[in-house]
């Protein structure tokens, strides 16, 4: 199971395990072009949309359960599902985070490795007062919960704001792959935030190491200027983009993969299909300045300029490091039209 990203042009669905669209408006998960397509209303111009696609050489088989779209390979499971937009929304959440994972049951791929929301006014409260992004929080932790996860069993993921269409959300998902969850030394893991960030904290885990053939893929969670469990450099941007950057290198390197038995470490320079979702948009150039300096040219980075999770939090990072041996991976970014799937390497 590969990633890539689209280019208009004649396409072949056989090879596509999902989809999701960063696009101007959102649309409910579908099947209509042969595989289970997630789009976010994430971009204001057209001009800017850019589709990511999850492709394999695997046979796949896909489907529908109450709204939830799905694709398997046998392998690799593929789900995406979207929430109306609602003055209080934990309990859509649970309800709908319950039937995916009930997916995942059903379909024997337990282990959730990574994790994707979109959260349509992120920052603006419910009707008690309760901040949207801790009202998800709440619905996500009960879902978790009451089927019957551990802390250790969280995917990686990404929380962010959306510019409508309610809550959005995919996850792909591991049948044998071994995988380990990885937290990470500087950050209090987000699972044990303290109360005053939320009546339930975030259910997610800093990364998740997945076994891939001979070599392994490293899921980068959504990182951003988070230390202990604190938000540090308020209002700086440049500040909070090194930190983030700084969150990222400690979480990749030799020392804190050691402490889950995880070797080698690895660098900025190895994070791909890299994600920066900026609150601002006038502190742009600044984060694309300081991100093609810190990451490697191969990585092709897009940038989303979107609301984050915490109102002090100004940029959010997420990547993945691809296995050596399954990562021909190129993401060619253009209109979300019907398209050619990109591969390259081996
Ligand atoms: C943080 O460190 C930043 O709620 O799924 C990052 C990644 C963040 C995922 C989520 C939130 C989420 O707490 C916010």
């Amino acid at each position: 199971m590969t990633w890539s990203s689209f280019q208009t042009g004649p396409f072949s669905s056989s090879a596509v395990l999902g989809a999701v669209v960063y696009g101007p408006r959102s649309r409910n998960p579908h099947l209509d072009r042969g595989f289970p397509e997630l789009t976010v209303h994430a971009v204001t111009d057209p001009a800017d949309a850019f589709t990511e696609v999850w492709h394999t050489d695997r046979p796949i088989e896909r489907g529908t359960l109450d709204g939830v779209v799905h694709a398997d390979d046998g392998e690799t499971l593929f789900c995406a599902a979207r929430i109306d937009s609602s003055d209080d929304c934990a309990e859509a959440v649970r309800a709908t985070y319950l039937t995916a994972l009930c997916l995942t049951r059903r379909l024997d791929h337990q282990r959730i490795f990574r994790m994707w929301n979109f959260v349509e006014n992120i920052n603006g409260t419910n009707s008690e007062g309760l901040e949207v992004y801790r009202d998800f929080c709440r619905g996500r932790a009960r879902a978790f919960h009451e089927f019957g996860f551990t802390d250790q069993q969280l995917p990686a993921a990404t929380g962010v704001g959306a510019l409508g269409g309610g809550i959005g959300f995919c996850l792909l998902a591991g049948r044998s792959a071994h995988s380990v969850t990885i937290e990470n030394s500087r950050q209090v893991p987000a699972y044990r935030y303290p109360q005053r960030y939320g009546p339930s904290s975030p259910s997610f885990a800093r990364a998740t190491h997945v076994a891939a053939g001979s070599g392994a893929s490293i899921y980068v969670s959504g990182t951003a200027s988070v230390v202990g469990h604190e938000t540090l450099h308020r209002g700086q941007i440049a500040e909070q983009c090194r930190e983030t950057l700084a969150n990222l290198e400690h979480l990749l390197s030799a020392d804190n993969l050691a402490r889950h038995g995880l070797r080698p470490g690895r660098r900025l320079e190895d994070l791909r299909n890299i994600k920066v979702y900026v609150r601002h948009q006038r502190d742009l150039p600044t984060v694309r300045e300081i991100c093609a300096k810190a990451f490697s040219p191969a990585a092709d980075i897009a940038f989303l300029n979107v609301d984050l999770c915490r109102s002090d939090l100004l940029v959010e990072i997420e990547g993945i490091v691809l296995s050596e041996v399954t990562g021909q991976i190129t993401r060619v970014r253009g209109r979300h039209g019907v398209a050619r799937v990109t591969s390259g390497g081996s």
